[in-house]
């Protein structure tokens, strides 16, 4: 049995930035180097760029639907930054910047709010699995993803992430608790941006945070400060090495928060006022750490225009790419449900088949 006081976060979220993008230190958490941070801070760039690339391109009905994770760029990154070429990223439909991170194509992603084809990219080739709508099914296969990998002796670690609301699901609880007695190397890692689209946190839970929830299934819990990017990839990269040296799950809530509505279609005037959303802009995970790199002398001028060119370049293939039309054929339907199509499948296709070539008749 753990003892119960190390399974407990912190009494505050971890911080390593200050509001204004000083350094606190720390003693029991390493600084990311300036190398880490650099990186860091282009894949937030990039980040924010395809947020807001893909928010135009819902306004010009070239996507159907876009849940954006403008504001919680750090832990998007973060996520990704820490793991290794063999771990597993299994990420929600407001992940999407977590996955581009990781290295899949924005257009693949996309391709999904497009409308147009299945998942959009092959989650086994970047070991990304798809992007999970229905709330915390996700944490579950996450589970038992890592305990395969455990079991044939691969050195792989499972990052799942979820979002505040979704730890009121039962999916949440049982997988956290597989995964402690199974000693999973398994992080959740849980982005509490304040709302499940209209319900606020203190509708959701009564818990003194949602870190806590790992002490009753022997989970250990942190809590960290997740619009300070430092502090998000230390604390992310210390829970990924406890779960690969055996040391079994961990949970990590970052506190942060969700800036625009929860997607295109919805409407957060209706429910939280521009006084409760404007003190989160001087919070901006990009604003502070870009300070932090000029007062570390980091980021060039020039360096700074080699990012934003970058983020242009990624926004400008996105726009192409989205918008170039595809004209799928309706038995594509299909394609790629089961190895083995089941006999009620091959059936309909059968019958579309007939229908399409009575059509073309
Ligand atoms: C099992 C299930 N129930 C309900 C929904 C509808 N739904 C979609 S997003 C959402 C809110 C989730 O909030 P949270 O987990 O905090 O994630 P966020 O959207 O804030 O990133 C709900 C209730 C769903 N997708 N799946
Ligand atoms: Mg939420």
């Amino acid at each position: 049995m753990a003892d119960d006081r190390d399974l407990l976060p912190s009494e505050q979220p971890v911080q390593l930035l200050d509001a204004s993008g000083r350094p606190v230190d720390d003693p029991d958490l390493p600084f990311p180097d300036n190398g880490r941070l650099l990186a860091a801070y282009t894949a937030l760039v990039v980040g924010r760029r395809v947020n807001d690339q893909a928010g135009a391109l819902v306004r010009q009905g070239r996507l159907a639907v876009y849940p954006s994770s403008h504001g919680q760029e750090a832990c998007q990154v973060a996520a990704s930054l820490v793991l290794g070429e063999n771990d597993w990223l299994f990420p929600t439909y407001r992940d999407t910047v977590a996955v581009i991170t990781r290295g899949v194509d924005p257009v693949e992603v996309l391709t999904l709010l497009k409308g147009d084809w299945h998942a959009g990219y092959d989650p086994y080739a970047h070991r990304v699995a798809p992007q999970a709508t229905p709330l915390a099914t996700q944490l579950l296969h996450a589970v038992g993803v890592a305990h395969a990998a455990r079991l044939r002796g691969e050195d792989t670690v499972v990052m799942a992430l979820c979002g505040d609301g979704a730890t009121s699901e039962g999916d949440f609880h049982e997988a956290l608790n597989f995964a402690a007695v199974l000693k999973a190397p398994v992080v959740f890692f849980i982005q509490n941006n304040e709302y499940a689209i209209s319900v606020p946190l203190a509708r959701q839970t009564a818990a003194p945070s949602l870190a806590h929830k790992g002490i009753g299934y022997g989970v250990n819990g942190e809590r960290v400060d997740g619009n300070d990017t430092p502090a998000v990839l230390a604390v992310l990269e210390r829970a990924v090495g406890a779960a690969r040296s055996g040391g079994g799950p961990q949970l990590v809530e970052a506190h942060t928060y969700r800036m625009q509505a929860h997607t295109n279609a919805d409407d957060d005037t209706r429910y939280r006022s521009s006084d409760e959303v404007d003190p989160w802009v001087s919070r901006d995970p990009l604003v502070r750490l870009e300070a932090l790199l000029k007062r570390k002398r980091v980021l060039t001028r020039a360096r700074r225009e080699e990012i934003t060119g970058r983020a242009e370049a990624v926004a400008a293939a996105m726009r192409e790419g989205i918008s170039r039309d595809t004209d799928p054929h309706p038995s594509e339907l299909f394609a790629h449900l089961y190895a083995e199509p089941t006999p009620q499948l091959r059936e309909q296709a059968a019958v579309l088949a007939d229908e399409l070539s009575r059509e073309s008749d």
